[in-house]
């Protein structure tokens, strides 16, 4: 019964951290909150913890939640000195009767908590930042309202600010071309039958100052009900919010959707709510109370990482809707 899913290849060290805990009958929870400390704390994934790309101005800030249930939920958004924020937001659930803490006063309260402060911003990401904020035209992020990204038109670095480029050079079937802007949502049973979920982002890179995306509101980038099931979602959070995406995918299981038609339903509400850009993307990954899953993704290129007896392994989504160009 225990079982891991996560968004993108990068998780699986993830899982791989998260599945001993599971194996040996520890809970949920603990699961997916290792789970995303483990990609926190890896320099390597450029979209996630220290590593993260920074916003406009060159500053790291971090977004994430955490949940059981309705009634058992936490979320910290805009954290700039607190390296893991599905730690800050389990916090928040578990010791205060708030469900969401946002910005300074959020890295206040993981002070009194006892988490250590850490410097967010990685060498390798203060040199993409500066490459970035030598091409004016970036700054502009109006051009496109819903999206200030990161993938250049031309691909080369930071050349047009947007995160997925209609022109870029791809490696169809590969991840490749998403490595930098990819949010870390992980589901999770355990084997008292327990679900939880948990959703850690450094967000959009190069994003406005102040921007928060779906990933650590309640509903938009996870959603956990133990009479229904959890969905999380990665890519544009804008496009996530509008539809309410993850909560929308758990009512549809609840309506007797399996996950994948769930996921498919939500992914087609999103496309049909809005005028979709050739970048845009969104991945979503489901889990039912009885163990059963889904991914699913607007665009290809997404992947998701599972653990459970069977292994470790890193799988394409059971749907992906649109082709790249459309
Ligand atoms: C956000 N959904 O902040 C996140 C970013 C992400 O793949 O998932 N990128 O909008």
């Amino acid at each position: 019964m225990p079982l891991i899913i996560s968004t993108w290849s990068f998780s699986s060290r993830g899982n791989d951290t998260a599945w001993p805990m599971l194996a040996s009958g520890g809970s949920a929870l603990d699961a997916v909150e290792a789970c995303c400390a483990t990609v926190d704390a890896a320099p390597d994934v450029d979209s996630v913890g220290y590593g993260g790309l920074p916003d406009a101005s060159g500053r790291v800030s971090l977004d994430g939640c955490i949940m059981l249930s309705p009634a058992r939920c936490g979320s910290a958004c805009a954290l700039r000195h607190h390296l893991h924020p599905v730690s800050v937001a389990r916090r928040v659930m578990e010791r205060t009767s708030h469900v969401m803490l946002a910005g300074i006063d959020a890295d206040e309260f993981a002070d009194l908590q006892g988490l250590p402060r850490s410097e967010l911003l990685s060498p390798e990401a203060k040199a993409a930042w500066e490459t970035w904020s030598t091409k004016p035209t970036v700054i502009d992020q109006s051009r496109d309202r819903l999206v200030a990204g990161l993938r250049p038109i031309d691909g080369g670095p930071g050349a047009d600010g947007r995160l997925f480029a209609a022109n870029a050079p791809r490696a169809s079937g590969s991840e490749d071309r998403w490595k930098h802007h990819d949010t870390i949502g992980t589901l999770a049973i355990d084997s008292h039958g327990t679900l939880a979920g948990a959703c850690s982002t450094s967000g959009m890179p190069y994003k406005v100052p102040g921007r928060v995306g779906d990933s650590p509101i309640i509903g938009h980038g996870l959603y956990v009900d133990p009479t229904a099931g959890a969905a999380t979602a990665t890519g544009a959070g804008e496009l996530v919010m509008g539809v309410c995406g993850s909560f929308l995918a758990v009512e549809l299981m609840r309506q007797g959707r399996s996950p994948i038609e769930a996921l498919v339903a939500t992914l087609e509400r999103i496309r049909s709510s809005y005028e979709l850009q050739p970048h845009h993307q969104v991945a979503m990954i489901a889990l039912r109370p009885d163990g059963a899953w889904a991914a699913a993704a607007l665009r290809p290129g997404f992947r998701v990482a599972v653990r459970d007896d069977a292994g470790s392994r890193v799988l394409e989504p059971d749907a992906t809707l649109l082709p790249e160009s459309s």
